[in-house]
């Protein structure tokens, strides 16, 4: 386990310059960071120094609980009319022998294999086609809710829902209430990517833009649903970038407060079309989930994907700032693992879970996708 300096001992620092200083005075004085003071945290501070300040703001927000649910996923389809750079998943509408389709009959099977079992969330999300639209998924959620409506359905992101609203000529607001009445409970994170234009127009050329990813999850905050956010990074982008797509998260988060988890996601590059571009450290990972913590004052949680970033990075990231590594998951997402993740059939007992989050001297909570407590194991 790497030891984090508490925030005092950074201060009496001798080698620390006044910068880095008068950063760490103001996380000590719960004050905001500015833009230029987040970019210069990625330039200039090391992993001691940005742990120290990302622990004492967890603990102040979280103490030492590490949050988990039991979940899993389905994924309706990997078919996809558009074609990111980073994605190692998709096949295009031309290769369809490659992919799968589901029909609502085929996810409801999937859904009642877990009928038996005490799982709280369904997390669904996949590619984007013409053949599920409006119809498909307001009459999928209905009937997930007539089988089990005690599931939480946390579905889509705005790729889907500006597609598909889109098609069927219905406003951001009608669709989402229409999918909210349908049984939809909350929105994950995924399709934000980075939100600069033109990087964003590179590896996501096509979906739907930052303006329009942000417009969803505004009206869906403002309907008092709530939400999560991810980022995309270690890429092609700078660190300005990562801070503005931070800075833009922050701003509605002021507006809504609908946002529950900041979820940042390693570029893996395996199998897709970006396979040059080197993958970031372990080092990188954990000062990135650090300066999230610092930066997004108003986020109550930071999340480290664990089938994403490997059983270890995120043991190590509990003291950089995360307090959640999300779920049991049961091997039923294929998004990471085609594209190189270390786990490549993520599925993890409760009690593996409990045991992964206490061998780093934290107190395990099982929770449910809001964040209320269902078990704290002491
Ligand atoms: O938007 C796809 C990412 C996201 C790659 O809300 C990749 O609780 C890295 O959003 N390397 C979808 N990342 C997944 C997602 C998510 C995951 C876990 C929890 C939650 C939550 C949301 O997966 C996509 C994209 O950014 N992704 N390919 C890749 N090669
Ligand atoms: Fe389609 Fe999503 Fe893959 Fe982009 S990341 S190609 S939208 S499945």
């Amino acid at each position: 386990m790497i030891a984090t300096q508490n925030l005092e001992e950074i201060m009496d620092s001798a080698h620390l310059s006044t910068d880095l200083k008068h950063i760490a005075q103001k996380v000590m004085n719960a004050e905001r960071i500015s833009f230029d003071e987040g970019v210069h945290l990625f330039e200039h501070g090391e992993l001691g120094y940005l742990g120290a300040l990302a622990n004492h703001i967890r603990e102040k927000k979280n103490g030492a609980y590490v949050y988990f649910n039991r979940n899993f996923h389905v994924e309706p389809t990997n078919i996809c009319v558009y074609t990111c750079a980073f994605c190692a998943y998709s096949r295009l509408i031309k290769q369809r022998e490659e992919g799968w389709e589901l029909s609502v009959d085929q996810i409801l099977d999937a859904i009642k294999k877990y009928d038996d079992q005490p799982v709280t969330e369904v997390h669904m999300t996949g590619g984007v086609i013409p053949k599920q639209d409006l119809q498909f998924y307001t009459e999928l959620f209905r009937r997930i809710k007539e089988h089990r409506p005690g599931l939480h359905i946390k579905a889509l992101t705005p790729v889907e829902y500006h597609y598909i609203f889109k098609k069927a000529k219905v406003s951001y607001e009608e669709g989402m209430k229409l999918m909210r009445d349908a049984g939809l409970d909350s929105m994950p994170g995924g399709g934000a990517e980075i939100f600069d234009a033109e990087i964003r127009e590179k590896i996501a050329g096509g979906k739907c833009s930052a303006e329009e990813w942000l417009a969803i999850h505004e009206i869906w905050h403002k309907m008092g649903m709530q939400s999560n956010a991810t980022m995309l990074y270690g890429h092609i982008e700078t660190f300005a970038h990562r801070i503005d797509h931070m800075e833009r998260l922050r701003q509605l988060q002021d507006k809504t407060g609908g946002f529950n988890a900041f979820i940042p996601l390693k570029f893996r590059n395996k199998n897709n079309q970006m396979s040059h571009v080197a993958e970031v450290s372990v080092i990188e990972d954990l000062r990135n989930y650090a300066i999230s913590r610092i930066y997004l004052d108003n986020f109550d949680h930071i999340k480290s994907y664990w089938a994403m970033i490997g059983r270890s990075t995120s043991q190590l990231s509990l003291n950089f700032g995360v307090d959640d590594i999300d779920g049991t998951i049961d091997d039923t997402t294929k998004i990471y693992s085609m594209a190189g993740a270390e786990e490549q059939t993520p599925k993890m007992s409760t009690a593996e879970l409990i045991e992964l989050i206490k061998q780093v001297g934290k107190i395990p909570v099982e929770r449910d996708t809001l964040y209320q407590k269902i078990v704290e194991y002491n």
